[in-house]
Order: C-alpha cells, then sequence, then structure tokens
C-alpha cells in the first residue's frame, strides 16, 4: 500500500491506524479502498451530460435503444426520469434559441408529450454524447448516430445532448433537483478504464 493510499485510509477509518504497517507473524489485512477513490487519479471520470429523449422518441418507443446506447458503450446511469416538461423549465433550457424563428413550436413540440431525462457519467461523457447523438439536423447525421438512425427532420430530432460541460452543469441543475442523483459505485468500473 502506496504513501497517499494509506493517508486514505488513515481518513477513512482513523481508528485503524495499524492498517498498513507490517506487524510480523499476522495475516495483513485487505484494504479495499472504494472504487471511487482508485479513480481518482484520472481526472474527469465523474464528468455529467444531460441526455434527454424528447416527446417524438418517447412517442415512437425509442427511449429503451438511446439507454442501451449510453449503457453499452459503458457510461453509468446516475439520474433518470420521465417528465411532462412545462413552458417555464423549456424556456430556460433552451435560452439561448428564444430569438430563433423555430423557437415557438420548438417549446411547442417539447411541451407535446412526456420526455425522458437523464444524466449519464464518464470520461469525456459531453463529447462522446454528442457524437453519439449526431448532427442536430438528422439530414447530416451520419448512420449509427441516435439522430441518424432515427430521424429525418430537424424540427424532430429525438434526443437531447449537453454541448459542452459547463451547458451540462446548467441542464443538470434544471432539470434534477441533487437528491435525485445517485451517486453510486459501477462493478464493471475498474475494467473499463485504466485503474
Ligand atoms: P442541438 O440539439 O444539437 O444542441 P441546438 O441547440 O442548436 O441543437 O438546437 C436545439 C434544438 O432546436 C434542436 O435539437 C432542434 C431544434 N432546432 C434547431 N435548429 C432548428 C431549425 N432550423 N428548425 C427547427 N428546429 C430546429
Ligand atoms: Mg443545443
Amino acid at each position: 500500500m502506496g504513501f497517499l493510499q494509506r493517508c486514505v485510509a488513515r481518513s477513512l477509518w482513523p481508528g485503524r491506524r495499524t492498517l498498513g504497517a507490517p506487524r510480523w507473524g499476522q495475516p495483513q489485512p485487505q484494504i479495499q479502498l472504494p472504487r471511487r477513490l482508485y479513480a481518482a487519479g484520472i481526472p474527469g471520470l465523474q464528468e455529467r451530460t444531460l441526455i434527454a429523449v424528447k416527446p417524438d422518441g418517447v412517442q415512437r418507443r425509442l427511449v429503451g435503444d438511446v439507454i442501451k446506447r449510453f449503457e453499452k458503450r459503458g457510461f453509468k446511469l446516475v439520474g433518470l426520469k420521465l417528465l411532462q416538461a412545462n413552458e417555464g423549465i423549456l424556456s430556460e433550457h433552451y435560452h439561448e434559441l428564444r430569438r430563433k424563428p423555430f423557437y415557438h413550436e420548438l417549446i411547442q413540440y417539447m411541451t407535446s408529450g412526456p420526455v425522458v431525462a437523464m444524466v449519464w457519467e464518464g470520461y469525456n461523457v459531453v463529447k462522446t454524447s454528442r457524437a453519439m447523438v449526431g448532427e442536430t439536423n438528422p439530414a447530416e447525421a451520419k448512420p449509427g448516430t441516435v439522430r441518424g438512425d432515427f430521424s429525418i427532420h430537424v424540427s424532430r430530432n429525438v434526443v437531447h445532448a449537453s454541448d459542452s460541460v459547463e451547458t451540462a452543469q446548467r441542464e443538470i441543475s434544471l432539470w434534477f433537483r441533487s437528491n435525485e442523483l445517485v451517486d453510486w459505485d459501477c462493478c464493471d468500473h475498474k475494467i473499463m478504464y485504466e485503474l
């Protein structure tokens, strides 16, 4: 056990100060540090993004397919809910587009039925999700992306993905309360990353 791990172990279990000190004739305790601490060496492992299946995706029963893609890629689901979004949340969410000619139709469409909002976590998740989701206009989205596989017109492009880490943080706090996000250890975490 290295110096850093010894320090972490002592801060976690202050009563067990002998954890790392070898004692002759006694079996050494197996230290199981929480996985989150093993991952501490790789920055950005806990990056998060907001992914939302829009009303057309929910109506077309594409929720499972979207979730499957993110699960199979190796990201960790930390928040999930089905909701009927109202104009209040959407006007904040699409604040930057408020002067666009399609804004009114966009809000109408986004309030036309339920949305499935999710928070996914993992290394580089914002950038990777954008690539998985594809170009805004499905005509330009590559096959293999969500939009490239399931949509035709820009006004019905199935899914939302945050476009930067800063936007993701803003959007996650808009759609989720902090107690709706679950901080859990994924059992394949060690095998997904070089630890
Ligand atoms: P993205 O969703 O890829 O981040 P965006 O933020 O520019 O794209 O736009 C948000 C949504 O607005 C987009 O997913 C679909 C809709 N939209 C964008 N451009 C549009 C257009 N020209 N006509 C109709 N809807 C449009
Ligand atoms: Mg956007």
